[in-house]
């Protein structure tokens, strides 16, 4: 298996210097955009808020797009309350993922490879020692961070980062550890994942990296499929972690009812496959998997994840190819392929994904929240069932590409901005 995947690596042509970037992620343009007029700063149209009607009026990228039901995207738009958003500090660099502590100090990873305490009031810690080296570069490095189940008895955490090995390569790798907060330290670190293959190192985008915890304690994460243009179909296989979501134990064993145990050829550790670019994971309230994920141009999508299951990629996409082809003829679905619950074309570019709940805002309680780094915004979907029924852009006037978005412990939401702030939302 080695040896092939080698050749294959070697041979892909998806690889060019400019591989090394992704445009959309990186600069919020995509390469050659004109101006849209009427957009703000970072070229991403203002939404229109119009009652009834849907945020996004541009056309969509895939010409021939048709939803696979009524209600798949451009839902109408619904405002539910006022807010009042709080900066609790703009010190942050690049921070990519936060998560509380018990007794309200958060911890957050920084993509250089820095993890920091951060109080309340926005002070911010020392890095944590004997956090694992990473490799820094593009939009991988120190990505996400989730607390044991058991945190409060056993200090253990989890950190998933690109981890350089050997012949130029990067992969995407799960620590755990304890962490001694006195201390600000880590200690028996173990890497208890690879993702397989490693990739060349020039290829630093469509990394995935989130996580999320299920009720047993296991660990779920989204491992993007590393490809460009034009797709490759590595998510479509089992042999492959790339473009997959993983399920595994607190010590990196296969998960209980992982759907491909035992299948010839099949990696035990994959739960679902067709994913391309996946930068948020969680859990809502009765305790479905749900997951977003970047498109090509068009196409990002929010998934409800079973065991499994095929979500399309790069066979069946709502979107197409960045130098501007159909993907696959355009085809949008395909008979034992998972249609999203919901798409964006164009795209919003979705990282960070959390359910509400709490008592301090009861008009979100059907809500889901998703984090958009091209779309400036935190965006808000009411869920019913497992329909998205109405959409609602939130802080989009403060031009922020939203990375994380977590509810604290008395129901405010906080947000990390790739512009360095940790954001607070309260009623107004
Ligand atoms: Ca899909």
């Amino acid at each position: 298996m080695k040896r092939r995947w080698t050749l294959l690596l070697a041979s892909l042509p998806l690889i060019p210097s400019a591989y090394a970037a992704d445009p959309f992620e990186l600069t919020g343009m995509p390469p050659g955009a004109a101006a849209v007029r009427g957009a703000n700063s970072t070229g991403f149209p203002d939404p229109v808020m119009t009652p009834g009607k849907p945020i996004e009026t541009r056309a969509p990228e895939l010409a021939t797009d048709k939803a696979a039901f009524p209600g798949q995207t451009r839902a109408p738009y619904k405002a539910t309350t006022p807010i009042t958003v709080t900066t609790i500090t703009d010190q942050l660099k690049v921070p990519w993922a936060l998560q509380f502590l018990p007794g309200g100090k958060m911890l957050v990873t920084e993509k250089s490879g820095a993890l920091r305490v951060v109080d309340a009031k926005g002070a911010i810690g020392e890095p944590v020692k004997n956090v694992p080296a990473v490799h820094y570069g593009g939009q991988v490095g120190l990505l996400d961070l989730q607390l044991d189940k058991d945190f409060a008895r056993n200090h253990r955490i989890f950190v998933s980062f690109s981890e350089d090995v050997a012949d130029e390569k990067t992969n995407i790798a799960i620590a755990s550890a304890t962490f001694d907060e006195a201390g600000n330290s880590l200690s028996d670190v173990k890497v208890i994942f690879r993702a397989f293959p490693a990739v060349p190192r020039q290829v630093a985008a469509n990394q995935g990296g989130r996580m999320t915890i299920g009720s047993d304690g296991s660990l779920f994460m989204t491992v993007g499929d590393r490809s460009r243009s034009p797709p490759w179909e590595v998510a479509q296989r089992l042999d492959t972690h790339l473009g997959k979501i993983i399920h595994i134990t607190p010590d990196g064993k296969p998960g209980a009812g992982n759907p491909f145990v035992g299948k010839a050829g099949a990696l035990p550790e994959i739960w679902s496959i067709g994913h391309r670019s996946e930068e948020g994971l969680t859990f809502d309230a009765t305790g479905r998997l749900w997951e977003v994920e970047h498109g090509a141009r068009g196409g990002d999508e929010l998934n409800h994840v079973e065991a499994g299951k095929n979500y399309g990629w790069p066979m069946i996409t709502h979107g197409i190819d960045y130098p501007g082809d159909p993907i696959n003829g355009g085809n949008t679905e395909k008979a034992g392929m998972e249609q999203p619950r919901y798409y964006w074309d164009p795209v919003i570019a979705p990282s960070g994904l959390v359910f509400y709940k709490g008592d301090l805002f009861p008009q979100w309680k059907n809500s889901v929240f998703v984090g958009a780094l091209r779309g400036t915004m935190l965006d808000r979907l009411t869920i019913q069932g497992d329909k998205v029924v109405d959409e609602e852009p939130l802080i989009h006037d403060m031009k922020a590409r939203v990375r994380d978005v977590k509810v604290g412990p008395e129901g405010a939401l906080y947000l990390l901005t790739d512009e360095g702030k940790l954001l607070k939302v309260t009623p107004k």
